[in-house]
């Protein structure tokens, strides 16, 4: 049998970018066992301080826009500029659609080898079906290993786009070559929460068009009040496959950065996003607790069937059992 790893060795091991350990210590945060848990958080705490330091960059679009490709691309490029990328994946869909983790692998394969990248495929269950999604805390070991920017993949569906939105301080939306009858399609929301839009697949051929996409994007913008104040959405044409855009992107990545830092928005964000994150927890634990309490147990079961059953308001038997919940 081997071993087990001690907190001091996932401690070195993250220190050290080792990413056997790396790999293994986002298992551990991952885990919902209580023996896990206990040292998972202390992990977390005895990290602290070594985080908070990266850029942590959300991407998203719909599926085939080309996410996978632009962070194999991109990340490359960053290296090459003196970064050490971290790749992470919110895919509340993969329980469903698996052949999306595979074929991600694949794309990212380069940017796996590269001692400077650190890939983390999507989670293998879906937390919307009930596991609490993790990767803030997974992005965190990636930070503290020292890595300089956290891409952080989404699929244009579902809450995902919110869930990275809340966790990250920079949101690219990947947006494909498209007509004006399509960008009616987009959904507002996920314009209101980009800072920057590129235009993928973008080669001569189709060129003229890419640029009507882009005029009727910059139109629709207008409409639209940007998260940060003094900051213009830049609309950016590239290719992920053909590597072109992404020194613009890349630039405009760090521009947008050094705005956040000299308004003060980059620090204040990440406490709002704290704030949030810890009601988050508040909840999963409430509801673990709840449904972990043998005293309760019956009780808990008892009204979650009674709303089940449509026999009553799912918020009224909540709360009746909040109260029973908090004056035990
Ligand atoms: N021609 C061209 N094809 C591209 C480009 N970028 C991506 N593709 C192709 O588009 C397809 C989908 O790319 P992915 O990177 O898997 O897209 P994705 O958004 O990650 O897809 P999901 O993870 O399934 O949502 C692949 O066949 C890519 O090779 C590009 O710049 N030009
Ligand atoms: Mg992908």
């Amino acid at each position: 049998m081997t071993k087990p790893i001690s907190l001091q060795d996932y401690i070195d091991g993250i220190r050290s970018s080792d990413k056997r350990i790396l790999g293994k210590a986002i298992t551990l945060i991952e885990s919902k066992k209580p023996e896990h848990r206990e040292i998972a958080d202390q992990l977390l705490k005895e990290i602290l301080p070594f985080t908070g330091k990266s850029v942590r960059i959300g991407i998203t679009g719909v599926p085939g826009a080309g996410k996978s490709t632009f962070i194999e691309s991109f990340g490359k490029y960053a290296i090459e500029q003196g970064k050490k990328v971290a790749v992470l994946a919110i895919d509340p869909s993969s329980s469903i659609n698996k052949g999306s983790i595979l074929g991600d692998k694949t794309r990212m394969e380069e940017l796996a080898k590269d001692q400077n990248a650190f890939i983390r495929p999507s989670p293998s269950s879906g937390f919307l079906g009930g596991i609490a999604n993790t990767t803030f805390e997974s992005l965190l070991i990636c930070e503290a290993a020292g890595f300089d920017y956290i891409l952080i993949e989404t699929v244009g569906v579902g809450q995902s786009e919110t869930l990275v939105n809340d966790i990250t301080d920079v949101f690219l939306f990947l947006k494909v070559i498209g007509t004006g009858d399509e960008l009616q399609g987009i959904k507002r929301g996920i314009m209101e929460m980009a800072d920057l839009i590129f235009i993928n697949k973008v080669n001569p051929k189709n060129l003229s068009k890419a640029k009507m996409t882009k005029t009727e994007l910059t139109r629709a913008l207008q409409f639209i009040t940007p998260k940060e104040k003094n900051w213009k959405i830049p609309v950016i044409l590239g290719s992920a496959l053909e590597k072109t855009g992404l020194d613009e992107i890349y630039n405009k990545i760090e521009d947008y950065i050094s705005l956040k830092k000299k308004n003060g928005t980059f620090l204040e964000t990440r406490k709002n996003q704290a704030q949030k994150r810890f009601e988050f927890w508040v909840r999963e634990y409430i509801l673990e607790r709840a449904k972990n309490d043998h005293l309760l147990e019956n009780s808990f079961m008892e009204h979650k069937k009674n709303a089940s059953e449509l026999l009553s308001n799912p918020s009224s038997e909540a709360s009746d059992f909040v109260k029973k919940l908090l004056g035990k």
